[in-house]
């Protein structure tokens, strides 16, 4: 065979299914910024214009980060504090504060001050091997500034070597001007911000949350019906706070994904195994405001639901920019095993975005995003709080 560069002598975590979970004295081979090979090196004999040797370094995909609210205008410290001495984040929320405070510094900051706010966040986790994040607007809540955190986050791809998959959530909360109006600002993202995210192309996804503090399954169904008449894909913030069936809701309309689902009953799992949505498991959240509700994981497991891990960065619930901490919680809080969560931020987090015939493992085909690590057993990568081992990342074969 022959690639432009191979990289030699490595510990493989492909996160193919049904692969084996660790192929020492593996190889990658790559052309054309995709995989040609991934496997045992033993098995081909190549040239290469390049080649790299990993030292028995452990490689694995490029991370995906599939939930993230990273594009926003200020930050939350003062209302971390009144939490931390015992106020609720409903409580906060419904006072006015909460996500309807970030709402207004993000309408105050300008696209360029919006990138840069929200560039160091990025840059976080794309020091931890992140090579694809979805990033959801919801902080403008209004046609103007919700095309404007768009167009911030379209440029934060354009600004790093980065996959930048967008989502419009548009249906995060009402705005202070329409306080009490939620079906005047359904009307509002259904008639006016839909047409126009999908004219633009600004967005691919639509999600909303679908909650007693968000909007209720009758409003979300809405924003769904509005989303597949434009073509864009669904995802849904669900049974975070409560079980209002929003997964089921979500997965009759074919939904990517179902979000947090800390609350879910089992005919929500058995719902998202049949559409084939994915469960998208935020410990962040859980963590940083103290839930003691887990998110049913064996449910998830025997109803066949794929599991994927996100940051859910924030700044009110989790102002987390650490994929691998993510993934250490996982493990912790979650009880997911050591493979579980490795495939929660690869195989299973591109299923969350639609991706998976693109990203996600090492597999012939697929892009050459790799992460490469100071490690050499991929538990190490979930065992470890706090530390970064990335050696290197490889994007579409550089
Ligand atoms: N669920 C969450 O956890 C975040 N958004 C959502 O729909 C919180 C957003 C915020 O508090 O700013
Ligand atoms: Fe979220």
């Amino acid at each position: 065979m022959r690639f432009d560069t191979v990289w030699t002598n490595a510990t493989l975590a492909t996160m193919a299914e049904g692969g084996p979970w660790v192929i020492a004295g593996g190889m990658v081979g790559a052309v054309a910024g995709k995989i040609a090979y991934a496997g045992p090196a033993a098995d081909v004999s190549f040239e290469a214009d390049k080649t790299v040797d990993c030292a028995g370094r452990v490689v694995t995909p490029g991370l995906i980060d599939a939930h993230t609210h990273l594009v926003y205008g200020g930050n939350r410290a003062a209302e971390f504090e009144r939490r931390i001495a015992g106020v609720s984040y409903e409580e906060i929320a419904r006072a006015g504060g909460g996500i309807v405070s970030t709402v207004a510094a993000t309408r105050a900051a300008s696209e360029d001050e919006l990138i840069a706010q929200s560039l160091p966040r990025l840059d976080a986790l794309i020091a931890e091997g992140v090579t694809t994040i979805e990033i959801k607007s919801g902080y403008g809540l209004s046609l103007e500034h919700e095309l404007k955190a768009l167009r911030a986050i379209r440029a934060l791809g354009k600004a790093r070597d980065v996959r930048v998959v967008p989502t419009f959530l548009g249906a995060h909360t009402v705005p202070a001007e329409l306080k009490g109006h939620p079906g005047a600002y359904i009307d509002l993202v259904c008639d006016e911000m839909i047409p126009a995210v999908a004219g633009s192309r600004l967005a691919v996804n639509v999600d909303a949350f679908c909650e007693g503090i968000g909007f209720t399954p009758a409003e979300t169904e809405r924003v769904f019906a509005a989303a597949r008449a434009y073509g864009l894909k669904i995802k849904i913030h669900a049974e975070q706070l409560s079980d209002l069936n929003g997964a089921a809701l979500a997965a009759h309309y074919g939904a990517l994904s179902a979000d947090h689902l800390e609350h879910l009953n089992a005919d929500g799992a058995a719902a998202m195994a049949k559409a084939g949505t994915t469960a998208v498991l935020l410990p962040g959240a859980f963590y940083f405001t103290r839930e003691t509700r887990l998110p049913p994981v064996q449910m998830l497991r025997d109803a066949g639901v794929r599991i994927a891990l996100a940051t859910d960065c924030n700044p009110g619930t989790s102002p987390l920019t650490s994929l691998l901490l993510a993934v250490n919680m996982g493990a912790t809080l979650f009880r997911l095993t050591v493979q579980e969560c490795l495939a929660g931020v690869t195989r299973e987090a591109a299923f969350a975005l639609g991706l998976q015939n693109e990203i996600g493992t090492l597999e012939a085909g697929k892009a050459c995003d790799l992460a490469i690590w100071e490690v050499g057993d991929p538990a190490e990568l979930v065992y470890r709080i706090g530390f970064n081992p990335l050696h290197t990342r490889v994007r579409g074969g550089r």
